[in-house]
């Protein structure tokens, strides 16, 4: 067994390759160190490769075990190269962690929401009281004809009432029936065209932008907004009116107010009377908003004139209805306190801002 002295020969070089192999992968801290330390240690030519070369001189029976024990020990090592790559990545991984640290502590940036208009959300309010009440809303177009506008709501073409709401006509040829395209002065002609196609009973509100060729002031628009609101059934009565109205009125302003109904004229109703709340500022008393008179007007109302019901072929002796109107901006006004209408439209964000 003379031969036998040489085989531990290997074993120990392989041991002292696989310690030094060792050693030089920790100190790998790149991937083209990984990659020089594979192709010195577990490449082609290789020292394991190269060291294995020396198992020609061994006897067959011995070369087995030191071919396995070489095998071995190249699997070891690839494992180590594996483990020391992935042990890296995690550092690498945990550095990235760290520098984009977030303190979830830290007070956030404010998001700078928006809102919606102050118009828009007293529409919105006043539209969800009638709906409580079983009205539906309704919307329809802003430029109209002479016929929805004026005619079929019992103003006739040079009435005086048409004094009462100049518009914006369209630059358009008149159309037999229907007259002049124009800019619809108040929301009547939505409600209008569905009593044209629906049968009573109808309870509807009415909301949108409405148009009146009018100089601007503190209280006038040449645009602004208007609910109209309109009941028809059978034996509906100014009782009917003044409930709807004074919980309308009660609900916007507070359960204490007191609701005042004055006889007035509008050419669409008969009997027409305009409603006035007590000063919600002053309670009655007299102040600078209600100038001294401890009312303030919120909108206009009556029965539907029957020459209205026959235009949209509602008979007058089966049916009857209320109607109103009310002015958005107005009851805004009233609501918080403004005194110019202008601001409303003045894209002014301080002003704006305080309605959120
Ligand atoms: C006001 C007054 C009012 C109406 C609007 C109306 C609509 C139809 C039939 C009858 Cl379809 N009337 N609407 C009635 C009375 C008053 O508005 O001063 N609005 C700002």
């Amino acid at each position: 067994m003379a031969d036998e002295t040489t085989a531990p020969d290997i074993p120990t070089q392989l041991e002292a390759l696989e310690r030094e192999a060792e050693a030089q992968l920790s100190a790998c801290a790149a991937d083209a160190d990984f990659n020089e330390w594979r192709t010195t240690y577990l490449g082609r030519s290789g020292k394991v490769t190269q060291l294995l070369r020396g198992l020609g001189g061994l006897p067959k029976e011995e070369r087995p075990r030191i071919g396995q024990l070489a095998n071995t020990v190249k699997q070891r090592l690839a494992a180590a190269l594996e483990a020391q790559q992935a042990q890296l990545r995690r550092n690498e991984h945990a550095e990235a962690l760290k520098a984009e640290a977030l303190d979830v502590t830290l007070p956030g940036e404010p998001v700078r929401a928006g809102q919606l208009h102050p118009i828009t959300q007293v529409l919105n309010e006043i539209l969800g009281i009638f709906e409580r009440m079983g009205f539906h809303v309704v919307e329809g177009p802003e430029v109209e004809w002479d016929r929805y506008n004026f005619a079929l709501l019992n103003i006739p073409a040079d009435h005086p009432a048409r004094d009462m709401w100049d518009t914006f006509y369209v630059d358009a040829e008149p159309v037999s029936n229907l007259g002049s395209m124009l800019l619809r002065t108040h929301t009547s002609p939505v409600q209008v065209r569905v009593m044209e196609e629906t049968p009573p009973p109808v309870r509807i509100v009415a909301p949108g932008r409405v148009y009146r060729n009018e100089a601007t002031d503190a209280s006038h628009e040449a645009i602004f907004y208007q609910i109209e609101g309109l009941a028809v059934d059978d034996r509906i009565n100014m009782g009917d009116l003044k409930g709807v109205l004074t919980a309308f009125a009660r609900q916007l302003f507070g359960g204490k107010t007191r609701v005042r109904f004055n006889c007035s004229y509008f050419p669409f109703v008969e009997p027409g009377a305009e409603v006035s709340i007590s000063c919600h500022v002053c309670s009655g008393n007299g102040c600078r908003v209600c100038k001294q008179t401890g009312w303030l007007e919120i909108l206009g109302c009556g029965i539907v004139h029957p020459n209205v019901l026959r235009a949209v072929n509602y008979d007058p002796e089966k049916y009857s209805g209320f109607a109103f109107g009310l002015g958005v901006e107005r009851i805004a006004m009233l609501k918080y306190g403004i005194d110019d209408i202008r601001y409303f439209y003045g894209n002014d964000i301080r002003f704006l801002e305080q309605f959120r």
